[in-house]
């Protein structure tokens, strides 16, 4: 049994190198191509691109889903969700979250991919346990990802015992999520091989060749048993993005982990898709930097989206200058917060902390709003054990929470359509509001109006997940 591929082209791939631009009229004649290629899935949905079509592209992401839908009937569509965060930035209501899954899988998701930034399951409860309630009705599969990073405390066995755990959740599979590409070959091997050991679930593997290493590290995966892993078709691959599918399954072709996909039909998607590839290339859309190795996320130990977000803001303060500096300060910071995964949203919280106690020239005399939040329990419980005169400093002695974030968060949805009746036609469109309410509310009340002109806003980085 050769393993499985799950593309990400369509999803990671376009928000990894080109801040999630693709159009569904981009879209459906690739995927009509990716669909006879005999993928385990392609992933095609996720908060970027979410907020994308409704942001920069005047689109409706639930009508790309359906249309998606129509055009790959013999492969499954997966989804990324952030657990309680849903596709967006806060946490929602549990009633916002179940709806949300409902609908995903009514309109065609077959695999929602679950993750915390935090690891903190409780965040994950409401989206799994709803996950298995409507997979009954719709078809679905409830694959949890665990967020990878490297910390004193995220070690192989913190992740085995974890897996365990989602295990016992009602996970029907589990994917290591190295969203910074920080997962080294021998680490992987080792993970993999252990996780195989201690869970009976298919396991995969997303990382990004942001670092140079993921290739090594997916060949090490695969020996080890990892059952699937992401790859991107050539044109939205390397950089900051997956590993090339077809190169994956030139390499592997005649072993026992042959993939066995129809490369021809891989080859007529491609056709189609490097000249819109080419396209953003010659609009600016592409960052050349993302498609380059950068070996230094693996000494400082923080994403590459992170490194770029970190230039421009010193840049902008005209200090430059203190960059060593604010990378000395990241591993710091992070450990006073208690090692949290780099991941959307902590990683720009993370960043924005180190450059100001840097700049500021005293540690914590400023803080973002998030990261008061944060010390208060509102996002989760920290991996590890904060450090209490910092917490201290920056909140005093307000109540730091530990129960679930979402517990003290009321319905929300019923509230939501009665607001937008006037220009929501479904509860789909409630949805849209309920989680991006500007750029929703705005799009909706436009719909039946269309915009000759898409404003496109300025390039921007997503750090991304
Ligand atoms: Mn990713």
């Amino acid at each position: 049994m050769g393993v499985k591929i799950v593309d990400t082209c369509l999803r990671d791939g376009h928000q990894s190198l080109a801040a999630t631009r693709l159009s569904t009229a981009d879209i459906l004649p690739v995927a009509e191509k990716l669909d006879k290629a005999g993928y385990y899935a392609l992933e095609v949905w996720g908060g970027a691109t979410f907020d994308a079509c409704l942001r920069f592209l005047n689109e409706d992401p639930w009508e790309r889903l359906r249309l998606i839908r129509k055009a790959c009937p013999n492969t499954k569509l997966q989804m990324l969700f952030r657990g309680q965060n849903i596709l967006g930035y806060r946490h929602y209501a549990d009633d916002v979250v179940e709806m949300f899954v409902k609908k995903s899988l009514e309109n065609g998701i077959d695999i929602i991919r679950i993750f915390d930034a935090l690891n903190d399951l409780r965040n994950l409860k409401s989206a799994v346990d709803a996950t298995n309630k409507y997979k009954k009705e719709f078809g679905g599969h409830c694959q949890i990802a665990l967020s990878y990073t490297t910390s004193p405390v995220h070690t192989i066995d913190y992740y085995v015992e974890l897996a365990k755990e989602v295990e016992k959740m009602g996970a029907d599979s589990i994917c290591i999520k190295d969203m910074a590409g920080v997962l080294l070959p021998e680490a992987s091997y080792e993970l993999f091989s252990r996780l195989k050991k201690a869970v009976s679930l298919p396991l995969e593997l997303h990382t990004h060749c942001t670092g140079g290493i993921a290739e090594l590290s997916m060949q090490k995966a695969i020996q080890a048993g990892c059952d699937i892993v992401d790859t991107a078709l050539s044109p939205f691959s390397g950089g900051t993005s997956q590993p090339c599918t077809q190169s994956l399954c030139y390499a592997l072709q005649g072993t026992e982990y042959d993939p066995k996909l129809d490369l021809s039909a891989l080859e007529e998607a491609t056709q189609l898709l490097e000249p819109v590839r080419d396209r953003f290339i010659k609009e600016g859309k592409i960052n050349p930097k993302a498609l380059t190795v950068n070996p230094n996320i693996l000494k400082y130990q923080v994403p590459g989206g992170m490194l770029s977000n970190l230039m421009s803001q010193l840049n902008s303060q005209g200090a430059m200058d203190r960059y060593e500096e604010v990378l000395k300060e990241i591993p710091r910071v992070r450990k006073d917060l208690g090692y949290p995964p780099l991941v959307t949203p902590l990683s720009q919280m993370v960043g924005t902390q180190s450059v100001m106690n840097v700049l500021f020239g005293e540690r914590y005399k400023s803080c973002p709003k998030e990261i008061v939040e944060y010390l208060k329990g509102n996002y989760g419980k920290a991996p590890a054990e904060v450090n209490e005169e910092v917490r201290k400093k920056i909140i005093g002695d307000s109540e730091v929470i530990t129960y679930r974030p979402a517990d003290r968060i009321e319905p929300e949805f019923e509230a939501m359509k009665e607001k937008y009746k006037d220009i929501c036609k479904s509860d789909e469109d409630v949805l849209s509001c309920a989680l991006f309410e500007n750029v929703a509310v705005k799009f909706l009340t436009e719909r039946n109006n269309p915009k000759s002109d898409v404003e496109v806003e300025e390039f921007n980085v997503v750090i991304g997940d």
